[in-house]
Formats: structure tokens, C-alpha cells, sequence
């Protein structure tokens, strides 16, 4: 399989989904509309939602059951970007390459944006299944992703020692990225015995994911075990992310394709 030509196509139904969800959003101001559009449509290359259809795929079920979770949980993931680039917080200027939200529209406007994109992501979320609104609402709230930014902030300028540096991974990128497997595997229709390891073989993609990231940018894990472990360290998580879908067969290909791409990532 074509991994490239893979997440070429779904990244487009991504879109398409994504730009109907904002068009249907009726009522917004103005201001708001161009802002939340600017972040949703500025050139990610929407990994977490295709991991979610891929996950879907591993189970055998239905795209369309899954399709609102996977946009979901795109707009929770450009949320955060937002937040995170604000001055209060990495102070970036630019994303993908092109001025950050609050640099083009204002800090309140871009804060407001992020806001409004969390909210719509449990709108759409409403159209699911409660047991999967909680456990996308517990991955990315204060006992997940929230949590893993305020534990990097607190430690920001000091000493991290690898609990700590592992506790940030596993929350701060990690777990919107093990709830993507999750929710795919979960709506998809998965049984237990399904859904199970996609979910392990998620958390060791999340972790995964953000290994490279510091391997690339040679911050963080890379920093405080040396770039030499932390490449061992990844080459095993990939290796177990894999084994996990090993039971699924054929039909997890996609899904394990994806976990070679985020290894061998070089940007
Ligand atoms: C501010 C609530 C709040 C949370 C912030 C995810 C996060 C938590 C901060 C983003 C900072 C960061 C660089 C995290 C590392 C994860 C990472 C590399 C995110 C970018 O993900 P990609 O590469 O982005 O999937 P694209 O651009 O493709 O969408």
C-alpha cells in the first residue's frame, strides 16, 4: 500500500468534512468565522483524524460512523496550536509556515477562535456516542492534554527528569493521539478484544510522535536521554505499536503504515 497516496486522500475527505461543519456554523461573527477557518485551514497534514478513520478501517467498520469524531478531534488539535503559539504561552509567530492566528487577527480574536473550535469539537461530538464524549472530553482536559501544557509550563526554564519529561509525552501530545485509535477503533463498531490493542498501539504511537518531534527539534526526551537512547527508544515503540495490530491482520495495514510514517518523519 501507498501510504503517501493514502493520507492524500483521506486528508481531502477530512477537508470537505471540516469545510461543511465550519460552513453550517451559521451564526458566527464574522471575525470569528475568518479566524477559526484560518487555523482549520492553514496546511496540517491531519494525522490524528486519518489515524481515526484508519482505526475504523482495522475494525472493519464504517468510515461514515466515524467521520464526525475524526473532525473532531482536528478541530480540538488546531485549538490547541492556537492556544499554544499565543504569547501567554510559546509566543510563536509563525505555523505551517504562515503568520499564527493571533498575529493575523489579534490575541483576544485568536483566543477566542480556539475557544470556539473546542466547543463546536463537542457539538459535532453530540452526534456520537456518550461514552466516546467522555473519553475524547478526559483525553484532552485537565488529567490529559491541558494537564501535559501545564506541567510543560511549569517546568519551563528547569531541570526535567525523564518521569517528568514522560508524564508531559504521554499527556500533552500523546493522548489526543491515543484517543484518535480509541475513538476509530470504539464508533467504528470494534469489539473489545478490537479495541483494546488499537488503544495500547495508540499510546505508543502518541509517545511515539512526540519522540521524534524532540528527536527533531533535539529538545526535550532527546535532551534528557541523549539523542542516541531516545532514537532506541522510538525505534521500540514503533516496533510495539505494530506488534499490537499484529492480532487485526490485513485490514490494520493503513493503520501500521501510519505508525511508519510519524517514525520516519524528517520534519
Ligand atoms: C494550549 C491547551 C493547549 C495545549 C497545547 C499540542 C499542544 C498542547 C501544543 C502544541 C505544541 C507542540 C509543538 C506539540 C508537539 C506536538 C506537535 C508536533 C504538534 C504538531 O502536530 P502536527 O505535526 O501538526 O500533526 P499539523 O501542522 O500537521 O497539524
Amino acid at each position: 500500500m501507498n501510504v503517501a497516496a493514502y493520507l492524500k486522500k483521506k486528508s481531502k475527505q477530512i477537508e470537505k468534512a471540516l469545510d461543511s461543519i465550519l460552513s453550517a456554523k451559521g451564526a458566527v461573527p464574522q471575525s470569528l468565522a475568518h479566524a477559526m477557518r484560518y487555523a482549520i485551514f492553514a496546511g496540517g497534514k491531519r494525522v490524528r483524524p486519518i489515524l481515526v478513520l484508519a482505526a475504523c478501517e482495522a475494525v472493519g467498520g464504517d468510515e461514515k460512523k466515524v467521520l464526525p469524531a475524526a473532525c473532531a478531534i482536528e478541530l480540538i488539535h488546531n485549538y490547541s496550536l492556537v492556544h499554544d503559539d499565543l504569547p501567554c504561552m510559546d509566543d510563536d509567530d509563525l505555523r505551517r509556515g504562515k503568520p499564527t492566528c493571533h498575529v493575523k487577527f489579534g490575541e483576544a480574536t485568536a483566543l477566542l477562535a480556539g475557544d470556539a473550535l473546542l466547543t463546536l469539537a463537542f457539538e459535532v461530538m453530540s452526534g456520537t456516542k456518550l461514552e466516546a464524549v467522555k473519553l475524547l472530553a478526559q483525553a484532552v482536559g485537565g488529567s490529559g492534554m491541558v494537564g501535559g501544557q501545564q506541567v510543560d509550563i511549569d517546568f519551563q526554564g528547569k531541570n526535567k527528569d525523564l518521569p517528568t519529561v514522560q508524564y508531559i509525552n504521554t499527556h500533552k501530545t500523546g493522548d489526543l493521539i491515543a484517543v484518535s485509535f480509541r475513538l476509530g477503533a470504539y464508533l467504528g463498531g470494534g469489539t473489545s478484544s478490537q479495541t483494546k490493542p488499537i488503544y495500547e498501539a495508540g499510546k505508543c504511537a502518541g509517545l511515539l510522535f512526540q519522540i521524534v518531534d524532540d528527536i527533531l527539534d533535539k529538545e526535550g526526551y532527546a535532551s534528557v536521554i541523549g539523542m542516541h537512547e531516545a532514537k532506541i527508544q522510538a525505534q521500540r515503540l514503533r516496533e510495539r505499536a505494530k506488534n499490537h495490530l499484529k492480532p487485526l491482520g490485513h485490514k490494520a495495514v493503513a493503520l501500521s503504515n501510519i505508525i511508519d510514517f510519524i517514525a520516519d518523519r524528517d520534519y
